[in-house]
């Protein structure tokens, strides 16, 4: 699986940043004054189901009035050019990098648009309201809640993660702030696997000393010149 991946890119909130889509952490963070790691776990949401359905609701709504930025649209350029070596990691759950033309896109920390159902475990593509507790479209029960990943939850794909770390030659972390795991980890796992490793962010994240090379800026700035540096180097394949 994933036999040819050269490149890793992992995206968090920040490439969408520019797009309108707020990030978690900075001044006006997602959550209005709570702390996401004491609203986003699978406590909160069994405490106010109906808080937690309408704050995902909104979002999901949301994505329809958003667009790519030219970040996204790098990173598909990319991919164009070199297909399967690259593998796009994503910690968001909106769907620009999609949206953008990216086609090899993991989202580990879930999806907006897909629903989870509590009682038969099966996910579907969602895109209306769930807080109106519509039945499950397989078993009927009213358990749907949104397909993302919380706090204590296992993130999804990782086994095709830590694989295609273990061969890349480059890892880059685009616009995230290295303080949730296992993500803040994988610069670490790619290194000592022996990849490069470059950091692209608005500012140093928590753990920018642990790559090779940073370089701070706006995603929509940073991605684009690093991609043309880089097909300026390999060329299209
Ligand atoms: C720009 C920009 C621009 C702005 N251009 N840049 C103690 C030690 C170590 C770990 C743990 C611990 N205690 C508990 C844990 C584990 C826990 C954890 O990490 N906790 C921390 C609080 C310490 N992690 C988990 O529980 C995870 N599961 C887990 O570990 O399972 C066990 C396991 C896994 C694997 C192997 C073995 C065992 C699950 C974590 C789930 C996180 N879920 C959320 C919510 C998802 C749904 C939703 O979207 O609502 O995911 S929380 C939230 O944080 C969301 C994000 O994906 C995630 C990361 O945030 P991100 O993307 O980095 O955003 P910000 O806002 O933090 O940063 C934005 C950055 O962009 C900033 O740096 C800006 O400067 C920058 N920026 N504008 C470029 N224009």
């Amino acid at each position: 699986m994933d036999r040819l991946v050269r490149i890793v890119v992992l995206t968090g909130a920040g490439i969408s940043a520019e797009s309108g889509v707020p990030t978690f952490r900075d001044a006006e963070g997602l959550w209005h004054g709570h702390r996401v790691e004491d609203v986003a776990t699978p406590e909160a949401y069994d405490r106010q189901p109906g808080l937690v359905h309408r704050f995902y609701d909104e979002r999901r709504a949301a994505l329809s009035s958003v667009e790519p930025n030219d970040a996204h649209r790098a990173l598909a350029r990319l991919e164009d050019a070199v297909g399967d070596e690259l593998l796009v990691v994503t910690q968001n759950i909106d769907d620009l990098h999609e949206r953008g033309g990216s086609r090899r896109v993991l989202h580990m920390h879930g999806r907006l648009r897909s629903a989870l159902c509590r009682g038969c475990r099966r996910r579907f593509e969602w895109t209306g309201t769930l807080g109106d507790r519509p039945p499950c479209p397989r078993c009927g029960r009213r358990e749907l809640r949104p397909d993302v990943v919380w706090f204590g939850e296992l993130p999804y794909e990782m086994d095709r993660i830590h694989d295609a770390l273990a061969r890349v030659e480059l890892f880059v972390s685009v616009g995230t702030s290295g303080a949730v795991h296992p993500a803040a980890g994988f610069v670490l796992y790619a290194a000592a696997h022996g990849a490069r490793t470059v950091e692209l962010n608005l500012v140093p994240s928590a753990g920018s000393h642990l790559f090779d090379e940073a370089r701070h800026g706006p995603a929509s700035r940073l991605v684009p010149a690093w991609v043309d540096e880089l097909l300026g180097r390999v060329g299209p394949s």
